[in-house]
């Protein structure tokens, strides 16, 4: 069976998990700290040179890293994956915009704002409004598409919505409201009703 090297509270971490239960594929968990660098350790770093989690381990002794790969290769060929090149492909540019656009701002001020320790957010309080308007931007890009489509890519649910759903639902523990933006609000709905959909706190 893989294992999934995580850490709970990490929405990239949460996508993995999210598509294997909705693809129906039982993987193992091996935990790791949110703090302490225990990804950074050299047994870790044989493996995934990047040190981060999500890392998914076969039995053959392959890994694979990055959310957005781990996503993809979970998804092809199934309903999490749109069947033509085009939807594939707007799938792709979701997945990029998570990363680039999104992640790096509304994921970092949450784990800065509600998981590290007081005396290192206070070295990092400066770079809080940038995460604030470039968070914003993100997600002002979101509702504009939301409120013109039901889902991000090839006309169904897919793998670009769970990539952008991870950290938008908690967005809130990054300080962000998203109360100014309903279409978002109404496809987070969407998602969570979608079959087999299991919370980020849920473990396996
Ligand atoms: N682009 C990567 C980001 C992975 C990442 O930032 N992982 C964090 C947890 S969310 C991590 O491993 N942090 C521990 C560290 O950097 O030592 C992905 O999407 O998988």
């Amino acid at each position: 069976m893989p294992v999934l090297h995580q850490m709970q509270m990490s929405g990239n971490c949460y996508k993995v998990r999210l598509a294997a239960r909705q693809r129906g594929i039982a993987i193992t968990l091996k935990n790791y700290g949110l703090h302490g660098g225990s990804t950074r350790k050299p047994d870790y770093l044989a493996k995934n040179p990047n040190g981060r989690v999500p890392m998914l381990e076969f039995e053959d002794g392959r890994v694979l890293a990055e959310s957005g790969a781990i996503l993809w290769y979970l998804s092809e060929g199934t309903r999490l994956s749109p069947v033509d090149r085009w939807g594939r492909a707007e799938v792709l540019q979701w997945m990029f915009f998570e990363q680039y656009s999104h992640e790096p701002y509304i994921a970092v001020a949450r784990f800065w704002l509600a998981f590290a320790p007081k005396e290192e957010l206070e070295k990092k309080r400066h770079l809080i409004p940038e995460w604030r308007t470039k968070g914003n931007a993100a997600l002002g890009v979101m509702q504009t598409h939301l409120a013109r489509h039901d889902w991000f890519a090839g006309g169904r649910y897919s793998i670009a919505d769970i990539a952008l759903y991870s950290y938008t639902h908690c967005a809130a523990d990054g300080g962000f409201e998203l109360d100014a933006y309903p279409a978002v609000r109404a496809w987070l709905k969407r998602v969570e009703t979608e079959p087999d959909h299991i919370p980020l706190s849920e473990a396996w």
